[in-house]
Formats: structure tokens, C-alpha cells, sequence
């Protein structure tokens, strides 16, 4: 395929954006972006840097910006395909924020108050609970909507936005007229939640201010091994799963997505064995993944200038389509264009 992903007989249109609220962590690698290079046969993939989401928390504005660009290359490192989908940055589509704003319109304040992100999220951040933190699921619905997408990938953790999305889209539909496909969740062949390795209860996020709980896709080698080592578990030596073994659990998901084995294989493996060599053998099968991906992202950081220029390249491609979408939407609600 061109780098037009045009609709086709054949695939489907997916839709899939990332936070540059921090770097990439093992989470996001085996949750989210080796599903999206293996979706790029399947479906006709757009995938963004989903930027304009990210300043709804306080960010640095130089450390921001050069995060963004390195996402990309990072992106692209894992193996993300241009020739194969679309790769930009959603603030070089106005489009999104246009639609985001018609799209607030048809989203009511009880379902934004009921979004269980929202409510994590202003604990969190307190200080600064501000409307784009509230209205953050009426924006993703717009990413989707503007891109007539005919799925999503979702984990557990977005399943209640793409729903309202859903909502969304059949209730405008709904007044105006077919305008947008409502998009279908797609479950990922390869799913994986990983827990925080400091507090297993918690999903590991890039923007914990504890650096021992997530492992970064760039961290060095021994800085892995170093946080799996210290990785929080329980009083118990056996590795097997249990109910109160989080912990545990956690590192034979991680150990499991990135070597394919199942419990009973690593259970059988470490029979007889402790902790300290499951925590080695985790750290050293991720480190085995990890490196040649590093590799490639050192090569591509070496030209940052390409990596915007490609993004822009993409966006260009993305606001042709995103337009068909805007021109529909403005005529049917009387706005002029
Ligand atoms: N721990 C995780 N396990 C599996 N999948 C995960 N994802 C995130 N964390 C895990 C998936 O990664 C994709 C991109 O996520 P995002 O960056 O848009 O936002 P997020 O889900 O809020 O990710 P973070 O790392 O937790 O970011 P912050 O700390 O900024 O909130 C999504 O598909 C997500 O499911």
C-alpha cells in the first residue's frame, strides 16, 4: 500500500493514538505499540502522538516537544511502518480540535463525570483539574470519529471511553443522519497489562514519579536489571501465581508476553529456583527484546530534523481525510467553512 492509507475493499480502518507524557514504557510497548505494528497488515492504521491530550497535565515545554519528536523515532524503532499507515503528531491536524469542539457539543457533562480516568486523574492531580482533563474522552472521540475508523484497539483502561465514543457518534448520527461509522473495539491478539514493578496493584505509567516502577524502552541495560531486581514482590520463594502474589503475577505476564511461554512452562523452569533468578531471567528476556530496538532508535535520533519532517509528511495525508469528515459535519450542523 502507498503511504495514502485509502479505504479499501479489503481492510478496515484502525485508529490508534499515544500520550508524549513521558517515554514510552514496557507497559505501552507490550499493551499498545506491538499490536500496532502487527495491526499495520490487518487494518489500514492511522496512528498518532496524541500531543494535544498530554497538556491537560502540566508539561515542561522544551522537554515536551523533544519528547514528542523522540516518541516518533521510537515509534518508528519498534516498527512502526510509514509505508504501511500513518505516523504524526495530532497537533499538525487542526482538524482534531475542530471536530473536538463540535463533538463536546454532543457529550453530556454526567457522562464525562463518570469516566473513571477523569476521577483518577484529578486525584492525582489536584492542583490543576481543568476542563481539558474533564473533556479529554470528547477529544479522543473526535481523533476516531475524524477518521470514520471502523475500530480501535482497546485495553481495560479505555474500553469506557471508546464506549462513550460509540455513544457519541450513534447519538449525532442519530439527529443529522448517517456522518460518522461507529467504531467497533478491536482486542489486540497480543494483550498484556503490566503492573507498576513498586506497586503491583497500579498499571505502570510513564508519568510516575517513582522511576523504579516502570521500566523505560530506552533504559540502559543494567538500569533494567536493576529495577526488576527491586521489583516489589511477596514474603513467599515459590514463582507461581497466587492471589496475593501481584507481584509475581505481574513478572510471569511480563516474562510470558516477551518469551511466549505459558505458566505451566515457567512455572515448571523455575521450579526449585527463587525470586532473584526470575528476576534475572525476567530482566534478561526483556533486556533480549529491548536492545535492537534501541538500536535503531539511537540510529534515527541522529537525524531529528527527518523525524519532524516525517510527521508533518503524515499529517498532511491525515488532514486530506480528516477534511471529508469536516466538511460533512460543518454543513450538517450550519456551520460555515
Ligand atoms: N501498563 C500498561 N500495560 C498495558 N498497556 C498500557 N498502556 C498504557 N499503560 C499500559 C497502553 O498504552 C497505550 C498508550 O497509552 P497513553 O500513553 O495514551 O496513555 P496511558 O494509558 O495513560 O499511558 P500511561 O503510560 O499510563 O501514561 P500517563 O502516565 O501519562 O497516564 C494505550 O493503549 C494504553 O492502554
Amino acid at each position: 500500500m502507498e503511504n495514502t492509507p485509502e479505504r479499501t475493499e479489503r481492510k478496515k480502518r484502525l485508529f490508534s493514538a499515544i500520550q508524549p507524557s513521558g517515554e514510552m514504557t514496557l507497559g505501552n510497548y507490550l499493551g499498545a505499540i506491538r499490536n500496532w505494528v502487527a495491526m499495520q497488515d490487518e487494518f489500514d492504521c492511522i496512528y498518532a502522538t496524541a500531543n494535544m491530550h498530554t497538556i491537560t497535565v502540566r508539561q515542561d515545554p522544551k522537554a515536551f516537544r523533544a519528547n514528542t519528536n523522540k516518541l516518533y523515532a521510537l515509534l518508528l524503532a519498534c516498527g512502526v511502518d510509514r509505508s504501511k499507515c500513518l505516523l504524526f503528531h495530532q497537533s499538525l491536524v487542526p482538524a482534531h480540535t475542530e471536530l473536538g469542539w463540535v463533538v463536546s457539543t454532543f457529550t453530556q457533562f454526567g457522562e464525562l463525570s463518570r469516566m473513571t480516568q477523569f476521577k483518577d486523574k484529578s486525584q492525582s492531580h489536584a492542583d490543576n483539574i481543568n476542563c481539558g482533563l474533564f473533556a479529554y474522552p470528547s477529544l479522543m472521540a473526535a481523533d476516531i470519529l475524524l477518521y470514520q475508523a471502523d475500530a480501535v484497539p482497546v485495553g481495560a483502561d479505555q474500553k469506557q471511553h471508546l464506549e462513550l465514543t460509540r455513544n457519541i457518534a450513534e447519538r449525532f448520527n442519530g439527529i443529522y443522519g448517517k456522518t460518522f461509522i461507529v467504531p467497533e473495539p478491536y482486542i489486540p491478539k497480543l494483550g498484556a497489562r503490566v503492573m507498576s514493578l513498586a506497586d503491583p496493584t497500579k498499571k505502570m505509567s510513564k508519568s510516575d514519579e517513582n522511576t523504579r516502577a516502570f521500566i523505560l524502552v530506552t533504559d540502559p541495560p543494567a538500569t533494567i536489571m536493576k529495577k526488576f531486581r527491586s521489583a516489589v514482590t511477596d514474603s513467599e520463594s515459590c514463582v507461581c501465581r497466587g492471589e496475593n502474589k501481584q507481584g509475581i503475577n505481574n513478572l510471569m505476564d511480563i516474562y510470558s508476553a516477551v518469551t511466549g511461554k505459558t505458566d505451566e512452562e515457567i512455572v515448571a523452569e523455575f521450579a526449585g529456583k527463587g525470586y532473584g533468578d526470575f528476576k534475572t531471567a525476567v530482566g534478561e528476556a526483556v533486556i533480549a527484546v529491548l536492545e535492537p530496538i534501541q538500536r535503531r532508535y539511537t540510529e534515527l535520533c541522529a537525524d531529528m530534523g527527518y523525524i519532524e519532517s516525517c510527521a508533518r509528511e503524515d499529517a498532511a495525508k491525515a488532514a486530506a481525510l480528516a477534511e471529508r469528515t469536516m466538511q460533512k459535519v460543518y454543513k450538517k450542523v450550519g456551520l460555515v467553512r
